[in-house]
């Protein structure tokens, strides 16, 4: 499956990287500048928040699988992080008023987790407006599970079975469960802990048109799970992290600068490069 593009840092800066490098390797005890520069094209770094359960975990997990970005996941050290997705389920608690209110709504998303619990994309859509409309800001929903499906063959060959017996996945999961004899039972429940109903129904819809692999399902999954509505919103937040990184950079070389060390060649480069760009413009992120 191919991953999209969100690297941070404009190919622009090749030239510029270049001459940071030389003046790093002859300032290698200046660490932060080292740090700062060695960041520049860094992978953009995500931080997933949320309450317990909210299925923050899936959340970055498919972020790992589609872009190119550095998921923080919860438990996770977040204080670097570029950008955060907070992940709701079902409706925002208090809990999630008062995380969004330490958000920089510039630098953040709200997500409608588990959205495949709702049963259909139209359902999922309504229910993120209706949890927009109370939080005052965008909420995207997504399917996170349906992203991270690797089917084995057991389970690509049961999803078939079902697909050619025209199998419909009732609401009940212990229907679902029971409908295959006492001989299904566990790998019926592994497929439900895997994809739950409406993943299994739209692998069996993929299934019921056409064969195809396991990495085919998988791809046709990740596009149903409507992961790729981040990809904008997260290349506006690479976009704004290139800027934060430069000006770090900047920062670092002035404060050397002002002890004197290689002042003619920092200021040379600070002067005339995007460099003092960075350290002068205004933020404008949006
Ligand atoms: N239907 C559905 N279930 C999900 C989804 N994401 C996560 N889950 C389920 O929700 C439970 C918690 O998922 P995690 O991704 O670990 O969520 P978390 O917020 O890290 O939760 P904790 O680890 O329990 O604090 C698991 O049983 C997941 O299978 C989803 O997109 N759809
Ligand atoms: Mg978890």
């Amino acid at each position: 499956m191919d991953q999209i593009d969100l690297r941070v840092g404009d190919p622009a800066y090749a030239d510029l990287t270049v001459r940071l490098e030389s003046l790093c390797a002859r300032l290698p005890g200046a660490r932060d500048l080292n740090r700062a520069v060695g960041d520049l094209h860094g992978p953009l770094r995500v931080a997933v928040t949320g309450r317990f359960g909210t299925g923050r975990d899936t959340v970055a997990a498919a972020l790992r699988r589609r872009f190119d970005v550095s998921p923080i996941g919860p438990g996770d050290d977040a204080e670097d992080a570029d950008a955060w997705l907070h992940v709701l389920a079902g409706w925002p608690r208090a809990d999630d008023v008062a995380a969004l209110a330490g958000l920089d709504p510039r630098r953040s998303l709200v997500l409608l987790g588990k959205s495949d619990s709702l049963g259909s994309w139209p359902a999922a859509r309504a229910r993120a407006d209706e949890c927009a409309l109370e939080l005052g800001r965008q909420v995207i929903p997504v399917m996170a599970m349906l992203a991270i499906a690797d089917l084995g063959d057991e389970e690509m060959d049961m999803l078939a079975a079902m697909a050619a017996a025209g199998e419909a996945v009732p609401p009940m999961q212990a229907t679902f469960i029971d409908a295959g004899g006492p001989g299904q039972r566990l790998q019926r429940i592994a497929l439900l802990r895997r994809l739950d109903a409406y993943g299994i129904a739209a692998a069996i819809a993929v299934l019921g048109n056409a064969p195809c692999s396991a990495d085919e399902l998988a791809e046709l999954l990740m596009q149903r799970s409507g992961l790729d509505a981040l990809a904008d919103p997260l290349r506006v937040f690479a976009a704004a992290a290139a800027v934060t990184r430069l000006r770090l950079v900047a920062a670092e070389l002035e404060i050397i600068a002002a002890q004197g060390v290689l002042r003619d060649e920092i200021e040379d480069l600070l002067s005339g490069s995007m460099l003092s760009g960075a350290a002068e413009e205004p933020f404008v992120w949006m």
